[in-house]
């Protein structure tokens, strides 16, 4: 039995190398791979031994011989291409084993060179993969270390591979080549064509990564399950993730996150980012059930807490703010899923190790100041699965500003009915449609979503406002949509509104105007409209 051994990344080679010398197989191998095994004392044959012909352009020709894909693509059990092979003095080679050159790495190093990256396009690597892959009857095809475990444990039990774990690996090699060269294709096309590109030094702009941009993505976990527990799942991360999203974050304590938890955990963490001011976000089920700003973490929690502390029970909940002793003190008090924050004091931590199933989570924020989607730490894109169908978009990045507001009432909001109508604003994109929010001081104070009527949820944002004990007189409301007609208004103002802010666009826009100036409230339109469904 031959194997051929030629990998960049070089961990447990020689190990792995030995116990294949043990079992009787002999090895052959490139430059820098060789030279290692025989340092180590290995009897090793250089390929450029096997073609009679050397490396040649630096490397990029090694292994591109006819003598190697000869080995590699025989079919064993027709007689006319194993007479071909003998004919051409040619060797079966029966077992690959190839990692490739280190593309992603490179190309994810600050000030990577568009020469570097290119270099570290593996070409003869990946055709020896393909080669081995196709003819998985016949060749084992090896592309990644802790694949060596299982073949070994086969190879010494029956000195050969079985069909099942043949195939296996050459499903994963398949993989692997279609991720490596979705690598390539997501950085190329990220470099647009200019004159100084041509340049051995030039290092492309960080915006090569927009994310999702050719929806590469590389796998971080089986998960235990899906949505329900007869669904299977796992998560992918974007193969760039942007600074500051929930995959960049680490794990401090508790257990695995589930589907549930990740989903939830995503849509507390792109909430709370959203703030400059100290937010706590708590949330249930995909939708917000308490946000506020504050002077600190736990000011901004204590208030999170007080819109609708049934919901917030089980919740997710995010800061954007380290989390001291005093709020990890105050939110151990609840029953809580999973916390994330920038970081956690050890005072915050030692809290938290009595509650030993919260799932703590310290993900770094992305600068707010950024020039770019990614460097901000959002996506560029985004899609939703649909029947045999994918729909796609760029993905709801727009904020409001000041300037942008119309004030469409005889009454003029106040500067803090503004300040609180751009904060419902900033919460109703986050809230699953039909969305109607109530905020006052910088909280929410009723949260109404998910309805497939706007009066439903208004109603029952001021129903669970009534619930929790909290007035909605003097409030500033958010409507993530337009109302149609002035229903949707009065069941708000009757709830105790004082302004509202909506993107208007309705055919009715008068009739809702005039329902505003009647009933004595301010409305600003924001010419723009946040569906989330
Ligand atoms: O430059 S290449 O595209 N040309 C080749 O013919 C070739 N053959 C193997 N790169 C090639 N390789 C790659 O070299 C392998 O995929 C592996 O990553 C690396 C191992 O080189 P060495 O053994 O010299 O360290």
């Amino acid at each position: 039995m031959n194997a051929l051994l030629s990998v960049s990344d070089k961990t447990g080679i020689v190990e792995f190398a030995q116990a294949l010398h043990a079992l009787g197989i002999k090895l052959l191998s490139t430059g820098g791979t060789a030279k290692l095994l025989a340092d180590k004392g290995l009897p090793v044959t250089e390929v450029a031994e096997v073609t009679q012909f050397p490396e040649m352009l630096d490397g990029r020709v090694k292994t591109l011989h006819p003598k190697v894909h000869g080995g590699l693509l025989a079919r064993r059990e027709l007689p006319e291409h194993m007479a071909a092979l003998k004919e051409h003095g040619i060797d079966t080679i029966d077992l690959l084993v190839v990692n490739l050159y280190p593309f992603e790495a490179t190309v994810a190093k600050a000030g990577c060179t568009l020469a570097d990256a290119i270099e570290n396009i593996d070409i003869g690597g990946p055709a020896m993969v393909r080669s081995a892959a196709k003819n998985w009857k016949d060749v084992g095809v090896i592309t990644s270390a802790d694949q060596y475990e299982a073949v070994l444990a086969e190879l010494k039990a029956g000195g050969k591979l079985s069909d099942k774990l043949r195939f296996a690996l050459s499903v994963a090699a398949f993989n692997r080549i279609a991720q490596y060269d979705g690598a390539i294709s997501d950085y190329l096309s990220s470099v647009a064509f200019e004159a100084e590109k041509l340049s051995e030094t030039y290092v492309p702009a960080r915006t090569q990564f927009p994310g999702q941009s050719n929806g590469i993505f590389t796998k971080v976990q089986d998960l235990r399950y899906g949505e329900n527990s007869h669904q299977q799942a796992a998560l992918y991360r974007d193969l760039y993730p942007a600074p500051g999203s929930l995959v960049t974050g680490v794990q401090l304590q508790g257990k695995e996150l589930s589907y549930n938890n990740i989903a939830d955990a995503d849509a507390a963490w792109e909430c709370v980012k959203s703030f400059e001011a100290a937010a706590c976000v708590i949330v249930k089920h995909a939708n917000p059930c308490g946000v506020a700003v504050g002077l600190d973490a736990l000011s901004a929690y204590s208030k999170a807490f007080q819109t609708d502390p049934t919901s917030a029970f089980g919740g997710i909940i995010a800061f954007n703010r380290v989390v001291d002793g005093a709020a990890a003190a105050q939110v151990s008090k609840q029953f809580v899923e999973v916390l994330m924050a920038p970081d956690f004091t050890a005072e915050a931590l030692e809290i938290f190790k009595a509650k030993a199933n919260v799932r703590l989570m310290k993900i770094a924020l992305p600068a707010h100041g950024g020039q770019t989607d990614w460097e901000r730490g959002r996506n560029a894109m985004d899609a939703k699965r649909i029947g045999s169908g994918l729909l796609l978009q760029t993905a709801d990045n727009h904020e409001l500003a000041l300037a942008d507001l119309k004030v469409v009432t005889t009454k003029q909001p106040s500067n803090e009915e503004m300040q609180d109508l751009l904060f419902a604003w900033k919460v109703a994109k986050y809230v699953k449609s039909n969305a109607i929010v109530f905020c006052k001081g910088g909280m929410t104070m009723g949260v109404g979503a998910g309805q497939m009527s706007r009066l439903d949820s208004a109603r029952i944002a001021s129903i669970k406002a009534q619930h929790a004990g909290l007035t909605l007189q003097g409030t500033a409301v958010a409507s993530d949509a337009f109302f149609p007609f002035r229903d949707g208004l009065d069941v708000v103002v009757d709830a105790g509104a004082t302004c509202v802010i909506q993107p208007g666009g309705s055919m009715r826009d008068q009739e809702v105007i005039d329902a505003a100036n009647e009933r004595g409230v301010a409305m600003v339109f924001s010419g723009v409209r946040h569906f989330r469904h």
